[in-house]
């Protein structure tokens, strides 16, 4: 998909042809011209998550099937991971900005083993959208980094990611951590991560599922105004 750019300048393409430039240069890695997109879909008047959800979410998968396949390596994927990331800093003020009092707590982190974050960081900006305080623990959490996070920050939610068939089994040692220190019951928590699904979260004695970001704060919200 490597294209000469030099005498493209996004400002003069229709927000059509701009979305379809912006493919390309996530797909390529250029992280300043994704951030330059954004920022010009945002001055048009696009709202944040719909920058989010239909320009670099949908970006993202486009990586996801060429990686899937072969087509692309790891290093184009982080590049691809890291240019989605310029977009998403300048999505984050206006994703995270609520005026209102925080209606809960959420520490959240990726699991041991695992370095996907995108997806994570996702659910941290909108939780904190909907008006969570968010601590992020970061990724290739263990077992005892997130109780010992639980103990000191006493969210209402925890919450866990990961991406991989090999990790999300990791969630299971989580919560068997808590539970051996009589923690489980003290805290909601909220499993999410493209390979898994509500049996999986179900098997493992989380509290529930969370498809995607969204489902995810309202799954949050839910228990947190005891209407789960
Ligand atoms: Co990785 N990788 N990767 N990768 N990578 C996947 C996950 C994979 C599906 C690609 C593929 O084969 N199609 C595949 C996993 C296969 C499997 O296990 N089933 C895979 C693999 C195999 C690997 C490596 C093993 C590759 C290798 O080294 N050979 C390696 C593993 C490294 C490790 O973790 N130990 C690896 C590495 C990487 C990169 C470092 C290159 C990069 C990550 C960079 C980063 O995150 N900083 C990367 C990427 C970018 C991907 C893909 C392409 C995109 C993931 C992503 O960011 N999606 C991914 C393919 C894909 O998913 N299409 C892939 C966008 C994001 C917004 O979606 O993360 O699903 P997602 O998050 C969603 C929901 O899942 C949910 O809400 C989010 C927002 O809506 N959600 C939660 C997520 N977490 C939640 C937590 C919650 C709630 C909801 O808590 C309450």
């Amino acid at each position: 998909m490597t294209e000469e750019y030099d005498d493209i300048i996004l400002a003069d393409l229709s927000d059509e042809e701009l979305i379809e430039q912006m493919y390309d240069d996530l797909y390529d890695g250029l992280a300043d011209e994704v951030a330059e997109g954004t920022q010009i879909l945002l001055d048009r008047g696009w709202e944040a998550k719909r920058i989010l959800d239909e320009v670099l979410v949908a970006g993202m998968t486009i990586v996801g099937v060429d990686f899937r396949d072969g087509i692309l390596f790891v290093p184009e994927v982080l590049m691809a991971a890291n240019s989605m990331k310029a977009g998403m800093e300048l999505l984050r003020p206006i994703l995270a900005d609520t005026g209102a009092k925080p209606i809960g707590k959420m520490v959240i982190g990726t699991v041991k083993g695992d370095i996907h974050d995108i997806g994570k960081n996702l659910v941290g900006m909108m939780m904190e959208g909907a008006g969570f305080e968010v601590v992020d623990l970061g990724i290739n959490v263990e077992a005892e980094t997130f109780a010992a996070a639980l103990i000191e920050h006493r969210p209402d939610i925890l919450g866990m990611s990961a991406l991989l068939t090999t990790t999300m089994p990791y969630m299971q040692v989580v919560i068997d951590t808590l539970t051996e220190r009589g923690l489980r019951d003290d805290f909601t928590v909220l499993v999410g991560g493209a390979p898994l699904n509500e049996e999986f979260s179900q098997a493992i004695g989380a509290d529930a599922y969370c498809r995607d970001a969204a489902v995810a704060v309202e799954t949050a919200r839910r228990f947190v105004e005891g209407t789960a």
